[in-house]
């Protein structure tokens, strides 16, 4: 039942442009190591990440040929033979995140920092990732997808609501503060802006264009800023946020001006959440006013199985809903390039069938 060839989006070496491939071959359940396991996938989110893959823009580097993509579900349908203990079984409906695997063994595993482990496995990226029909993952670090969410809709929950739940969560903010989000209108942006709702927060929401404003505004931001129209940034968002500045920033904008004057709009204490990932820019910022304010410069980087689980959670009650327009796998060349020129608001999601 398993067939021996699929359809598979494939990046054949580094800075090329992806190729869809009709007969790329599916790794057959007897080729299983144990702890790894087969999911057939019916959707998957495509991320920025998957673009600076396909660029080869960040100082790590990805494997070539590479299939991209980590914000996949599907159904298990096979598990590699002599795989103790697994929590999961054939059958079971499972998301691929961007965190395919890790050792569970390191001090960063042990104390629940998984993502860093020193020998991860890194969906899309390391090893092959979603956007294919069928994908090799790993037993261990699959998310068990809840009740009441559609596979399409949680598939960008797996990376861009994941990554944006743990920012929140470790922004130091409670119900009533305000949250500063670059990069509302995107992928992550427009999560961050229901996740942080979600945890009682006021949203300022930066971004650029009519149609991002609308998105941000109708997911609940109580102010909007287009990055492009502000002639001074930092008394814009102080403004809006009683002439005080945010309690916290979360960066998701893929570009080093998004960070720029964060320190200086912050709010003594504030925190801000480094996400959005430029490969070669530097964080700018005035030491004498991180140090004078009490700032606190925080990356955060995904989050681990039980963020995962969390965010998962919340989005299957419906609290959180991923705005996307739905595309065939086939179609990602279009998808990167309307990516690239930032002509996309909120998430696009591959029908992993087409
Ligand atoms: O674990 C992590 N830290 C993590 C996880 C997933 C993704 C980090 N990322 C990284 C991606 O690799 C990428 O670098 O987060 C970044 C954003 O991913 P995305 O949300 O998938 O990208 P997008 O949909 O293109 O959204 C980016 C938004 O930023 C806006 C754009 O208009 C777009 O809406 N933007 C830009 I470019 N410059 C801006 C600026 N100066 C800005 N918004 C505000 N101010
Ligand atoms: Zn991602």
């Amino acid at each position: 039942i398993i067939p021996k060839t699929q359809v598979a989006a494939v990046v054949p070496a580094p800075g090329a442009a992806v190729e869809i491939r009709r007969e790329h071959p599916v790794r057959q359940p007897s080729e299983l190591a144990p702890g790894e396991c087969l999911v057939k996938l019916t959707y998957t989110g495509v991320c920025h990440t998957d673009l600076h893959a396909k660029q080869y823009d960040w100082p790590v580097k990805p494997k070539h040929p590479l299939v991209g993509g980590h914000e996949g579900v599907g159904i298990v349908v096979a598990i590699g033979e002599h795989t103790s203990q697994s929590p999961v079984k054939i059958g079971d409906r499972v998301g691929i995140k961007w965190l395919a695997d890790s050792c569970l063994q390191c001090e960063q595993c042990r104390k629940g920092l998984e993502q860093c482990c020193l020998n991860c496995k890194l969906s899309g990226y390391t090893v092959d990732g979603t956007f294919q029909q069928y994908v090799v993952s790993f037993v261990n670090h699959v998310s068990l997808i809840p009740e009441g969410i559609a596979d399409a809709d949680a598939a960008s929950v797996l990376c861009a609501g994941v990554t944006v739940y743990r920012a929140i969560k470790y922004s130091r903010t409670h119900a009533g503060d305000w949250i500063v989000l670059p990069g509302a209108g995107g992928g992550l942006g427009h999560l961050a802006i229901q996740y942080a709702r979600e945890m009682g927060l006021r949203v300022v929401a930066v971004d650029t264009g009519a149609e991002k404003k609308e998105l941000c505004m109708k997911l609940g931001a109580e102010k909007w800023i287009d990055f492009l129209e502000s002639k001074d940034l930092v008394a814009d968002i102080k403004a809006a946020t009683d002439g005080l500045g945010p309690h916290a920033a979360v960066v998701t904008a893929a570009t080093g001006a998004a960070y720029s004057q964060a320190v200086d709009y912050l709010r003594n204490g504030g925190t801000l959440m480094a996400v959005g990932l430029p490969g070669k820019a530097t964080l700018d910022a005035s030491i004498f006013f991180t140090v004078y304010k009490g700032i606190s410069i925080l990356g955060s980087y995904v989050g681990n199985r039980q963020d995962a689980y969390e965010a998962l959670e919340i989005a299957s009650r419906g609290r959180v809903k991923v705005i996307f327009k739905l595309r065939p796998l086939s179609d990602l060349k279009e998808v990167y390039e309307g990516m690239e020129k930032g002509l996309i608001a909120g998430r696009v999601v591959l029908d992993c069938s087409k």
